[in-house]
């Protein structure tokens, strides 16, 4: 059977990663990017080099784009508007949620069918089972194409919301992002000590994965909006963090990553819920 055309623009380190699967696949690939030369080795593996966007663009029913930012596809794309008209946008840039509505209404005024897409791996997991891509906005694009995407890993589609994949993705990196400095931070103060950083990564590592064990119970907390029942009170968390904080301050290392946390569960103090739940820092994020 013949699989769909492709143009994939932007060969960044994730860009020629995402070529390359597809051409493994067996589908015909047309490639570009800004700067030439990027695009060697795809086209000695059987793409086809594009010259210009229009070029690559006219050259497929499926255009991929996975550029630097929102800035960058704009900037690719509005020149050739008219040109996507009856084709399908899968857009696979890190973007806001809005940015990526903004692409879908830009793309259905002209006549433009458009995904959002987001990638929750790295260039190296592509095309292994454990890379899970998001997918949002026409429906219909994500069944006529759900085949093709799961040549890069598990295609899970969120809704015809065309922000709806960007904001998972940028929610699911919060969580990520926060850990990373979690851990740099514990890291700092045993490295302090003498202990190296991938000793106390072991010990970490475990704690860490039991703990998300209760990420399901916080969120019933979260979604009941009740935080009057068991668990470690703001009162007892600020405790803990302030001793924390003076334990990081006589090693010599920043607190900054406690004082964010303190602060939320302070606010929330100051507020009146000392006794309540310390679940309730959702609370003031909420707040804004
Ligand atoms: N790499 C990763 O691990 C992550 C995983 C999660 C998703 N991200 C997102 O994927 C987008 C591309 O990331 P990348 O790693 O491929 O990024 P770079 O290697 O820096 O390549 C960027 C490409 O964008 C082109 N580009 C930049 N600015 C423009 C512009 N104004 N007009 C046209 N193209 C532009 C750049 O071209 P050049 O510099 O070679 O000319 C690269 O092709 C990104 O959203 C990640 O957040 C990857």
């Amino acid at each position: 059977m013949t699989k769909g055309s492709v143009a994939l623009l932007g060969l960044g380190t994730m860009g020629r990663v995402l070529a390359e699967r597809l051409l493994d696949a067996g589908h015909p690939v047309t490639v570009w990017n800004r700067t030439p030369g990027r695009d060697t080795a795809l086209v000695e593996r059987g793409a086809r080099r594009a010259e210009t966007v229009r070029e690559a663009v006219t050259a497929a029913t499926t255009v991929v784009t996975c550029l630097f930012d929102h800035a960058s596809v704009r900037e690719t794309l509005e020149p050739v508007g008219a040109d996507l008209a009856g084709r399908t946008l899968v857009d696979l840039t890190t973007t806001t949620p809005n940015e990526a509505r903004w692409l879908g209404g830009w793309a259905e005024e002209g006549g433009i069918e458009h995904l959002d897409g987001a990638i929750m791996a790295t260039p190296s997991m592509i095309g292994a089972p454990e890379a899970s891509l998001l997918y949002s906005g026409s429906a219909e694009a994500f069944g006529r194409h759900r085949t093709l995407f799961e040549v890069w890993g598990s295609a899970t589609y969120d809704g015809a919301d065309h922000g709806a994949a960007s904001l998972f993705d940028l929610a699911l990196l919060s969580g990520m992002y926060t850990m990373f400095t979690g851990f740099a931070h514990g890291a700092a103060m045993v490295t302090s000590a003498g202990v190296t950083a991938e000793e106390f990564a072991h010990r970490s590592a475990r704690l860490l994965s039991a703990m998300t064990g209760v990420f399901p119970m916080t969120a019933k907390v979260i979604d009941e909006g009740d935080y009057t029942g068991p668990g470690q009170s703001l009162e007892w968390t600020a405790t803990a963090l302030d001793t924390i904080a003076r334990a990081s301050a006589e090693q010599g290392v920043s607190p900054g990553p406690i004082e964010m946390t303190r602060a939320l569960v302070l606010a929330q103090i100051e507020a009146g819920y000392g006794n309540e739940n310390s679940d309730r820092i959702y609370e003031e994020l909420r707040a804004g």
